[in-house]
């Protein structure tokens, strides 16, 4: 792909949709979703109007992680398909104009990779490659307490596994088969910088970058503190933004010519600041494009007792969140808008109410608050239509290893089952990996097999073939978002201003461009709302552009109604 098919900056007035392979379509029927399964629904994403697709993980890898344990960078796993069926699907977005990114995960590999096995050899040239430590002073090896230092792993346990091979310990934020690469060897960069180029000349157009910000870790790996009732300390402090994190991205963009070649990237960054954002996006430093922050994804939880410690979700908190990273990044930078991904519970039954009552109002609601922001908007799999949590109820019906995991390790600690199982149902990143839902027929049309989780019960009401052939549905409500965004220069550039910020129902803002005002006004509650004339624009004259209820009555809004203006001239001049 030439440089003219990707102008500089073409990703701020983009559109991009997450595709989750395992989960989108199946052409084998192993009931596991795969690239060609994924190129034969290149249409329906064209009509819905998405410029680039961001494939999750589909190199070869055991699994362990679906794919974000990946033991060949420069292979497909025969799961997925070929490197010749991710050809053609590289092919079939580019004759259609759109364009694919790749998921790029380089802080861990899977144990299986030979980087790793031969890593394990003490006299390897490789060894260095990983963070490798004997057991804690004074401890025998492979006993309880033993490990190098105290930190948890993010899927529970220790972050440390003792490999007998050596008598030592190797390091691992993640699971015990994603070993942590050690950044600080300038090998392990350029290896990784030579493969990203390979992708690059194989027609690739960007990489989302997996927990980008764990790269550069401190050295000397010092003990965390032990939260209260746990057993192990968070290794945030040591391991997050650490103090080569900038001079990494700044190689790397040199090395493989991200900015030069206008890739699009985007850099995962749990426990990321507008601060930090603002210099990895600002265009002077070439370090990234965009970050995806975790803040307003934690605003639902008990501070500091993490993501399963429930907690109710108050839109005033949320609304302030996004408002500041649109404050920080209006004059440097560039934001990612996202409300759910692979690892986030559905956006609908989170942020909206994903009642039969309610659903397709909040669904929409949802996507205009979300897509009039300023920055580059995601859809994930299932969005664009209003795919709800699956409302499992047993361990048995989950499969991801951070679900099972957390349920182990939470009934070793004596927590109820029911308490376990809820925070489960609420929470869990299997909400977001069902498949999805093409049609009304068993399996929602996704396999012709027995699908690896269960198309969710409400599939014969939710699904594309319905969506599509209903104009008033979510999924139409998108493209039109999506027609905007193409055709507004406003709704890419406009400065954004938050209204009635303390407002519990409302959610309301202009973005300006210009002579150009755009308001959006909506309903972020399942009770009716009033809104103050005093406290928004005159709305005289102004011009409905995209609304979730017909002729509503300007002041008056129903559960979940939102409405986009364009403010007439003279509402402006009376401001
Ligand atoms: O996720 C990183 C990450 O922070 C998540 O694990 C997050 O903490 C958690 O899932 C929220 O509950 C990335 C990938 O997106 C995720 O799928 C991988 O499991 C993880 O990295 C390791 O590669
Ligand atoms: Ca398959």
């Amino acid at each position: 792909m030439t440089l003219e098919a990707r102008p500089d900056g073409w990703w701020k007035s983009a559109v991009v949709y997450q595709i989750y392979p395992r989960s989108f379509m199946d052409s084998n029927g192993d009931g596991i979703g795969d690239i060609p399964g994924i190129t034969s629904r290149l249409d329906y994403l064209h009509d819905l109007g998405v410029d680039v697709l961001w494939l999750s993980p589909v190199y070869r890898s055991p699994m362990d992680d679906n794919g974000y344990d990946i033991s060949d960078y420069e292979d497909v796993d025969p799961l997925f398909g070929s490197l010749v069926d991710l050809d053609d699907l590289i092919d079939g977005c580019h004759r259609r104009g759109m364009k694919l990114v790749m998921d790029l995960v380089v802080n861990h590999t899977s144990d299986e990779h030979p980087w790793f096995q031969e890593s394990r050899d003490p006299a390897s040239p490789k060894r260095d490659w990983y963070w490798w430590r004997p057991a804690r002073e004074g401890h025998e090896a492979a006993t309880p307490g033993a490990e190098p230092n105290n930190w948890a792993s993010v899927f529970s346990g220790p972050a440390w596994e003792h490999d007998p091979k050596s008598g030592e310990y190797f390091l691992h934020v993640f699971s015990k088969k994603q070993p942590d690469l050690n950044w600080e060897n300038p090998e392990v960069r350029q290896a990784v910088y030579a493969m990203m180029r390979r992708w690059v000349e194989r027609g690739v157009d960007g990489f989302r970058m997996d927990v980008i910000n764990l790269i550069s870790k401190d050295p000397a790996l010092p003990d965390g503190v032990v939260a209260e009732g746990q057993t192990y300390a968070s290794s945030e402090k040591s391991v997050l933004n650490g103090p080569r994190l900038h001079e990494f991205l700044q190689e790397m963009n040199r090395e493989v010519g991200l900015s030069d070649r206008h890739l699009l990237t985007v850099g995962e960054m749990p426990g990321s600041t507008v601060e930090l954002a603002r210099d990895v996006t600002d265009p002077a430093r070439r370090e990234l494009n965009m970050v995806f922050t975790f803040e307003h994804v934690g605003l639902d939880e008990q501070p500091g007792r993490g993501k399963w410690a429930l907690a109710p979700l108050e839109l005033p908190r949320l609304k302030r969140n996004l408002e500041t990273w649109q404050r920080g990044l209006a004059e440097t930078g560039w934001n990612s808008l996202y409300l759910d991904n692979h690892d986030q519970p559905r956006a609908v039954s989170r942020f909206g109410d994903d009642s039969p009552e309610h659903r397709v109002a909040s669904a929409k609601t949802l996507a205009t608050v979300l897509h009039l922001h300023r920055g580059t908007p995601y859809v994930y799999q299932g969005e664009e239509l209003g795919m709800t949590n699956t409302g499992f109820t047993e361990i048995d019906d989950y499969r991801d290893i951070e679900s099972v995991n957390y349920h182990a390790d939470a009934i070793s600690l004596g927590l109820e089952v029911e308490v376990v199982l809820e925070s489960l149902s609420v929470k869990s990143r299997d909400n977001a990996r069902t498949p999805m839902h093409w049609d009304d027929s068993e399996h929602a049309g996704f396999t012709a097999g027995k699908p690896w989780l269960p198309a969710t019960a409400n599939k014969d009401e939710i699904n594309v073939a319905a969506a599509v052939a209903d104009p008033d549905s979510v999924f139409h409500h998108f493209r039109r978002l999506i027609e905007l965004r193409h055709r507004e220069p406003t709704v890419v550039e406009g400065r954004f201003e938050l209204l009635l910020p303390e407002d519990p129902q409302i959610w309301a803002f202009t973005r300006t461009h210009g002579d150009d005002v755009l308001l959006v006004l909506a309903n972020c509650s399942s009770d009716d709302a009033r809104v103050d004339a005093a406290d928004i624009p005159d709305l005289t004259g102004a011009e409905v552009l995209l609304a979730t209820h017909a002729d509503g009555e300007d002041l008056q809004l129903a559960p979940w109604e939102s409405r986009l203006y364009r403010l007439s001239s003279e509402s402006r001049s009376r401001g």
